[in-house]
């Protein structure tokens, strides 16, 4: 059997103000269109179908738009859970109609794991829960932390499961082996407990013949190359200029396992470019880009300028200067109208603080003081 595993799509996403939606559908319809020749036998998306609980209209016909091209023009099933970023009542929507086209949707927990069998394999679709609303679902108080969240799940799956079929586990959790440092993990993920434990020990997923896992947007495997993240199909920070992302090809049976990457282009690549301002300048790029200035001396309204060279440019710093923006700077009157507001704002910051605004920051208030000056003309 064939299976592609993928993860976190996230429509609907926005990274430093700009809507990934355009990069996302060119991106899904771009791996609809190379699956097509490759009987490919179930498609696996383990969770964070959506970016939010409460996802804009564009995300909400994005998947529809995908999910119905993959069923009706693809014709595979489509085995989908809620991650933590979706709402399980709003990903349940519809699910047992879907279920007569082969789109399988597990959005809320229930006190029965869906076992759904295509051809000789069994999936189990465990969609993400907190543990709190989990431990009312199964009627159980001793359940406190994702791990026994897990624990309890895989118990009961176990009871009635043939271990001489194959069984594949669908989850969204932050599974490690060991320490937290055995997995790497990314800017774009939200806790997925907070006040308790969310890690989960590899070896409670050991009895399975795979384990199809979301939430780390890294593709990654935990300990086995049977247990993996297929990481998240776009990169959605900073943290993941250097990923290679990808969805996971799985050729599989009971006694053998074949992992396949599959790249696809992305309309717009996210990297970091470090430089000069003015050889920075030079160049054009539509990327997705964080800039590293190696300047000494602050550039004036160096992201505006940057901008018009690289529209799509998110974020920047200076990276060799952190001593000198510490200093303490007095400017004359003559002297201030030579800087940008933001720039001074950032100067007063860094005075005050003896610490820099990072990027994110850094954008909010380029673009406040943006506004407020369209606002006062
Ligand atoms: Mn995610």
């Amino acid at each position: 059997m064939r299976i592609l595993h993928t993860a976190d799509w996230h429509l609907g996403k926005i990274v430093n103000e700009f809507s990934m939606i355009e990069d996302q559908r060119y991106y899904l319809h771009q791996l609809i269109d190379t699956i097509k020749e490759m009987n490919v036998d179930v498609i696996i998306m383990a969770g964070d179908l959506y970016d939010r609980s409460l996802p804009p209209k564009e995300a909400v016909s994005l998947a529809d738009e995908i999910l119905t091209r993959m069923i009706t023009e693809l014709k595979v099933p489509v085995l989908a859970i809620a991650g933590n970023h979706d709402s399980n009542e709003r990903l349940e929507f519809g699910s047992r109609l879907f279920t007569e086209n082969q789109l399988y949707m597990e959005g809320t927990i229930k006190p029965t794991i869906r076992k759904v069998q295509i051809e000789q394999t069994n999936f189990y679709l465990v969609p993400f829960g907190d543990p709190i609303y989990i431990r009312e679902v199964y009627q159980n108080p001793d359940i406190r932390t994702m791990e026994d969240v897990a624990r309890y799940q895989v118990a009961s799956i176990k009871k009635d499961m043939n271990p001489d079929e194959c069984n594949i586990l669908i989850g969204h959790s932050y599974v490690i082996s060991g320490t937290a440092d055995s997995v790497e993990a990314s800017d774009s993920e939200r806790p997925l407990s907070i006040g308790t434990a969310e890690y989960i020990p590899v070896e409670v997923f050991e009895d399975f013949d795979y384990v199809a896992l979301g939430h780390l947007h890294k593709p990654q495997k935990v300990k086995k190359e049977s247990i993996r993240y297929s990481g998240s199909i776009l990169k959605y920070s900073k943290s993941e200029c250097r990923h290679k992302k990808q969805v996971t090809l799985v050729d599989i049976d009971k006694n053998h396992l074949e992992i396949t990457p599959l790249y696809i282009q992305p309309k717009r690549d996210m990297r970091t470019l470090r430089g000069a301002f003015d050889d920075l300048m030079k160049g054009t790029s539509n990327d997705y880009l964080f800039f590293e200035l190696e300047d000494s001396g602050i550039i004036m309204d160096s992201m505006n300028r940057l901008r018009h060279r690289y529209p799509n440019a998110m974020g920047l710093e200076y990276v060799n200067h952190l001593e000198k923006q510490f200093t303490s700077l007095t400017h004359t009157q003559a002297d201030l109208k030579k800087y940008s507001l933001p720039d001074l704002f950032k100067e007063f910051y860094s005075e005050h603080t003896n610490s820099l605004l990072d990027e994110q920051d850094d954008t909010i208030i380029y673009d406040a003081f943006s506004a407020a000056e369209r606002n006062s003309k």
